[in-house]
């Protein structure tokens, strides 16, 4: 099928995952600066063993970068800013003018293709200042923070940059409360009332970001951007169908009140049984009232749930407890579950409850690959598993725009290989070019093109007819 004319199709990075030249420039420290080992440790000061902090070094590389994104065709590119570029400890009078003439000549660059730019304002990378000196988004200081970052921002872009996510996964804050919400406190000591504050202090700040955006820039299209934890019931035990309805809220809490403008109606009994008082002011409500404009989300996988802890294989998912095996469905090499028809499944779930257009920002497989030599000498990835993936998940997508799903756009997560967000390694890759760089951090930084970016070149070239 084609896929509707102004389909947006493009590829999805973050900085903290490949710019690198993380003390260049005047940049300050983000968290993910001392979080070297996946979700997990936190240093204190930047270690070398640290892939993050030179990433790919797309800082230094990514007018060749964008020049191979345009080869295959994209029409959107995704990417974050690095907050700690623009405000090196988030709380300078001034921004970081070299900050912002990165991004300046990043946004330039894609215009100069043609693509799209679709900008992450805020993607696991809080200045790490911030989270040692509030406990990051448990603060509220940190939300007049945030929406002064963001006003920088729209004041220097506003002409160049329609497409803005505020933040990435904000659902995550629950799974990882530090690289998600900045938060220093253990997430086992973290109590809900302090976690359930700071969620709402993103929240409104993602609403006030909203109201700024569409006061400086009419023409402008703000999204939220959920982690989708797709969910069956394990069984069709009515146990397991209630569990999976509650843990779903886990997810949809948050869309919910980016999209309606209020806290859900369940939200009182989640709130009350466990014993959370949150401190919402008048302004907040009245803040909160200003709500989307597109639901983004981020699809990998889907999982089981089950209402007794005993039945069922756990997934040994890193994100989220209690999740279980759907034996029906083939995993990765880091087992997380593929399921291509869980995307049309979510997608119609979303648009069903939001009746907004939906953008799928990240979707893709996180394997080893192997560079090879070809018969002409010149090196690959024959990444037939990648491309089977995505060519599973985007024939869901045209079911679900069969359906009657509005879906703006595709990006697929890291177009080029870049450092794993859970893993913190090399060895995980996404990309439709590969980076000559392992694990070790030793490596060329060559750029290769693997198999699939002919694959994917010639999807937006038919519009997906290829598929
Ligand atoms: C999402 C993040 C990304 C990304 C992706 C893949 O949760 O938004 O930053 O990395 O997952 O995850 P990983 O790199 O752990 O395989």
């Amino acid at each position: 099928m084609r896929f509707p004319e102004k389909f947006l199709w493009g590829g999805a990075t973050a900085a903290n995952q490949c710019e690198g030249a993380y003390n260049e420039d005047g940049k300050g420290l983000s968290i993910q600066d001392v979080l070297p080992k996946g979700f997990k440790l936190i240093t204190d000061e930047p270690t070398a063993d640290n892939l993050k902090l030179k990433g790919i070094d797309y800082y230094h590389r990514f007018k060749e970068d964008i020049r191979l994104f345009t080869e295959m065709g994209f029409k959107v590119y995704r990417f974050s800013i690095a907050w700690s570029r623009i405000y090196p400890t988030g709380e300078e009078e001034q921004p970081n003018e070299a900050g912002l003439r990165f991004y300046d000549e990043v946004i330039d660059e894609c215009l100069k293709y043609g693509i799209e730019p679709l900008v992450t304002i805020s993607h696991y990378e809080t200045p790490l200042a911030l989270a040692k000196k509030y406990n990051g988004w448990a603060d509220r200081r940190l939300i007049d923070l945030y929406v002064k970052y963001c006003r920088t921002l729209f004041e220097r872009y506003k002409k160049k940059v329609k497409y803005w996510i505020t933040f990435n996964e904000i659902n995550s804050i629950i799974h990882q409360p530090f690289m998600s919400g900045a938060i220093l406190t253990p997430k086992e000591q973290l109590t809900q009332q302090d976690l359930y504050q700071a969620i709402h202090h993103e929240l409104v700040a993602s609403a006030r970001a909203v109201k700024l955006a569409h006061e400086l820039m009419p023409q402008a299209m703000i999204g939220c951007m959920i982690l989708a934890v797709t969910i069956y019931p394990l069984t069709p035990n009515p146990d397991d169908i209630i569990e999976v309805m509650k843990l779903e809220r886990n997810t949809y809490l948050f869309a919910d009140v980016q999209v309606r403008g209020e806290y859900p109606a369940y939200a009182k009994r989640i709130f009350e049984e466990n014993n959370i008082h949150l401190n919402i002011t008048n302004q907040d409500k009245e803040d909160l009232k200003n709500v989307v404009d597109f639901v983004s989300f981020s699809y990998y996988s889907s999982n089981c749930a089950s209402a007794d802890p005993t039945k069922g294989e756990p997934t040994g998912s890193n994100m989220t407890t209690n999740l279980k095996r759907n034996p029906y469905s083939k995993v990765s090499e880091w087992g997380w579950q593929i399921d291509p028809q869980g995307l049309r499944y979510t997608l119609n779930r979303f648009y069903d409850r939001y009746q907004k257009p939906l953008f799928i920002v990240e979707n893709g497989l996180g394997a080893t690959d192997e560079l090879i030599m070809q018969a002409d000498g010149s090196y690959t990835v024959e990444d037939d598993y990648r491309i089977q993936y995505m060519n599973d998940h985007l024939i869901q997508v045209s079911e679900a725009i069969k359906d009657g799903v509005d879906v703006l756009g595709y990006t697929a997560w890291g177009c080029i290989d870049l450092v794993s967000c859970s893993t913190a390694e090399m060895k995980k890759r996404y990309g439709f070019i590969y980076v000559d760089l392992d694990n070790d951090g030793i490596g060329s930084m060559q750029r290769y093109k693997k198999k699939s970016f002919d694959w994917y070149k010639n999807v937006i070239a038919t519009n997906g007819e290829s598929l």
